[in-house]
Order: structure tokens, then sequence, then C-alpha cells
């Protein structure tokens, strides 16, 4: 039997999900789409997901007895009423990245999975289904000797004139906050976050590059670069100090060239192509435990402490240099 998903938000990664669920993943179809830009939803149904309904009010196509699940992949900050919209009518909810837009709206989905007693949740962290995380957490794990030190940048080339200082924290660093804390099961104690000279790419009401400073319990520091301006390329890099020695991050596919007197590698320009088997992983993880009427991957823990951290970040922005704590609740059972 194949699951039948509603897409709420047919932008950018909702028409790149949709395709990915109708011509590349076995065992769902998205059957239904619902976006504030009519046009957005109307292009991803004729390019991905011919015969879907377009549904005008999200509601409906969250309660609708024809839709099994739900992939919210709309603005960050309409994640928490659909979110919540889905655990109420007892469906599997895959959320994009962030779960919610604060630490509070991110607790009461907490609350409100915890209430139904299951599993429903599963946030976009598509990070820690990278084959190169996996391979650099075995080596973490089991040859570098215990982390001391985390050394990690977060480029893209250039951004639009609507993100603005904030959203490299909520937008940007998040995938970090997440993987990082995955990587080295630890959870995070402080934030600090310092401004370099700024770069003349970066538009008036964005501070760009940043770099923040988290400490974990354990111990470790970890300096991340967020450098949305950087305009050579989209470039994820993690290196992970141990007490025995040093792992990196693999760089991505490309191909080498000797031309012109030159040894060359191509770099990634677009988010979209980086982490791109990661998204269909993380598809795959979703459609098998909604089809049995649950979720698996990341949970909506830990978008809440993303969130959390995310909060404190944005915090330590606004007062430069100083050292903000981050205090987390005890976990809910449910989590583990
Ligand atoms: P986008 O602007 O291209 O698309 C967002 C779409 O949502 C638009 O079509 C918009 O009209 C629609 N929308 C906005 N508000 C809505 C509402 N209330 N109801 C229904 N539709 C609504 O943005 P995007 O780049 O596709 O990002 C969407 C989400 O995906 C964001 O949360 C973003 O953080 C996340 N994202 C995740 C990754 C990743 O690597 N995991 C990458 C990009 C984006
Ligand atoms: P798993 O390996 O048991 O299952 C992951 C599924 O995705 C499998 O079906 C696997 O085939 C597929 N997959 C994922 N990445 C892949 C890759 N790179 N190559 C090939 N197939 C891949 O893993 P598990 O334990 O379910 O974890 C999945 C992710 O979710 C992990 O990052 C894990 O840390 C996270 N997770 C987190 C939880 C939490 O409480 N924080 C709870 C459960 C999972
Ligand atoms: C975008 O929303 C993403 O999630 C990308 O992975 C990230 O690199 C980019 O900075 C975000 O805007």
């Amino acid at each position: 039997m194949s699951l039948n998903i509603g897409v709420i938000g047919t932008g950018a990664i909702g028409q790149d999900h949709t395709r990915r669920i109708n011509q590349v993943l076995a065992g769902a179809r998205v059957v239904a789409v619902n976006d504030v830009n009519r046009a957005n939803a109307e292009k991803c149904v004729a390019d991905y997901a011919p015969g879907a309904t377009i549904f005008d009010d999200p509601n409906a196509l969250i309660a609708d007895a024809g839709i099994d699940a739900v992939l919210v992949c709309s603005w960050g900050q309409t994640h928490e009423e659909y979110v919540l919209a889905t655990i109420a009518a007892g469906k599997p909810c895959f959320c994009e990245k962030p779960l919610a837009t604060t630490a509070e709206g991110a607790r009461r989905i907490v609350d409100a999975e915890v209430a139904a007693g299951k599993r429903l949740v599963q946030v976009g962290f598509m990070r820690r289904y990278d084959p190169g995380y996996r391979a650099l957490k075995r080596a973490v794990d089991s040859q570098t000797g215990a982390p001391l030190m985390v050394h990690a940048a977060h480029r893209n080339p250039r951004v639009g004139n609507a993100y603005v200082t904030p959203m490299a924290i909520h937008d940007t660093l998040i995938h970090e906050i997440d993987v990082l804390r995955w990587l080295l099961d630890d959870d995070y104690v402080s934030a600090q976050v310092l401004f370099p000279r700024k770069s003349p790419h970066a538009h008036e009401a964005l501070r760009d590059p940043q770099v923040v400073i988290l400490q974990t319990a354990k111990g470790v520091v970890i300096d991340v670069e967020i450098f949305v301006n950087s305009r050579y390329g989209y470039d994820i890099q993690c290196e992970v100090v141990g007490e025995e020695g040093i792992a990196r991050l693999p760089e991505p596919m490309g191909i080498q060239t000797r031309l012109n007197a030159t040894l060359g590698q191509p770099i990634l320009m677009d988010w979209k192509d980086r982490f791109i088997d990661s998204y269909d992983y993380e598809l795959t993880d979703f459609i098998r435990a909604a089809s049995a009427g649950t979720a698996a991957g990341p949970t909506a823990w830990d978008g809440y402490v993303a969130a959390v951290t995310s909060d404190a970040c944005v915090a330590a922005q606004e007062a430069e240099g100083t050292t903000i704590a981050i205090d987390l609740p005890a976990r809910p059972a449910m989590y583990g």
C-alpha cells in the first residue's frame, strides 16, 4: 500500500521533496499540496505531481481522510501551526527545519506529541543522514579519541535581502547546532558570537560573517564560521580535534582535473546539491515509519533543543562578545 502524502509549502524544498517522493523513492505519493502562493502549488503539481489536488486551506489538507501523512515545507514561522494540527489529526508529520522559530513554540510541539503518546514528528535535519557525516561520526566514536575541539564553517555564496542577521542562526547555523550535538553525543551549555570586519557584499541589515562559539556539557569548544556571502561556493567544513588525532568531514565528490598547469576540483554553488543523497535517505526513513503510523529520525525534542540553542545564539549576537548560558529542561521519557 502506498502512503498518501500532502505537502504544505511548495517552494524550493517543497518542490524538490515532491520530486523525490514521486520520481525517486518508493512507497509513497504526493497526492495533495497547499501553498499561500497558488502559482507555486500549480507549478509543483504540473512538474512533479500530476493529478494531485491543490487545497486552498492547509488545515483542510491536514484533516482530509485521503491524506495519511504531511510534509511541512513552508516558511519557518508557519511550521508550528501546521505541525500541531497534524499531531492533533493523529498523522505523521515531516517538518523542515526549524521545527518552530521560538523555543516556546517547539516546546508546544513536544508537549503535544508527548500527550499523543507516540512519535509523530520527524524534523528535517538531513545532515544526520549524510554518508560523510556518518563516516566522520564513526571516526570520532572509534578512532580519534575523546573530542576536544570542533572547527566548522557554513558558507553560502550569497543570500537575498530578506535574509537578516538572526537568520544566520535560525536558518543556517541550525544545521550545525543539530548535527554537532548528534556527532559529539553532547549538549550545549553556552554560546558566544563574534563579528569580524563586515563583508562589503553583505547588505545593510546583515552582519556577515559571524563566528559562533559553543561550549558543551563535556567541555568541547566549538567554533563555527557562518559566512553567507562567500561568493566562491556553498562550502560546509567540519574538523573534530580529538585526544589522539583529527577527523575531517570529506569533501563532496568532484572530478579532479589537471588542466592548464592547474590541479583543480569543483566547488558546489547550491545547497540543494550538497546533501542531495541525505534528503533521499531522510524521506525514505519518514515513509518507512509513517507507513507504520509513527515517525523516526531527528525528533521534536531535537527540534526543541535546536530552538533553545538558537535563541541563546541570537541573544549572544545581540550582546556581542558576551557568553550566554544555555539551560535545558529534563528530556521527556519518550525521547530516550
Ligand atoms: P521558499 O520561499 O522557496 O518556499 C516557501 C513556500 O512556502 C513558498 O512557496 C510560500 O508561498 C509558501 N508558504 C509560505 N507561507 C505559507 C503558509 N502559511 N501556508 C502555505 N504555504 C506557505 O522557501 P524554501 O527555501 O523552500 O524554504 C522552506 C522551508 O524549508 C524553510 O523552513 C527552510 O528553512 C527549509 N529549508 C530547508 C533546507 C534544508 O537543507 N533542510 C533547505 C532550504 C530550506
Ligand atoms: P538507521 O541506520 O537505523 O536507519 C536509518 C534509515 O535511513 C535506514 O533505513 C537506512 O537505510 C537509511 N539511511 C540513513 N542514512 C543512510 C545512508 N547514509 N546511507 C544509506 N542509508 C541510509 O539509523 P537510525 O538510528 O534510525 O538513525 C537515523 C538518524 O536519525 C540518525 O541520524 C539518528 O541519530 C537519528 N535518530 C535520532 C533519534 C534521537 O532521539 N535523536 C532517534 C532516532 C534516530
Ligand atoms: C537554507 O534554508 C538551508 O537550509 C541551507 O542548508 C543553508 O545552507 C542555508 O544557509 C539556509 O538558508
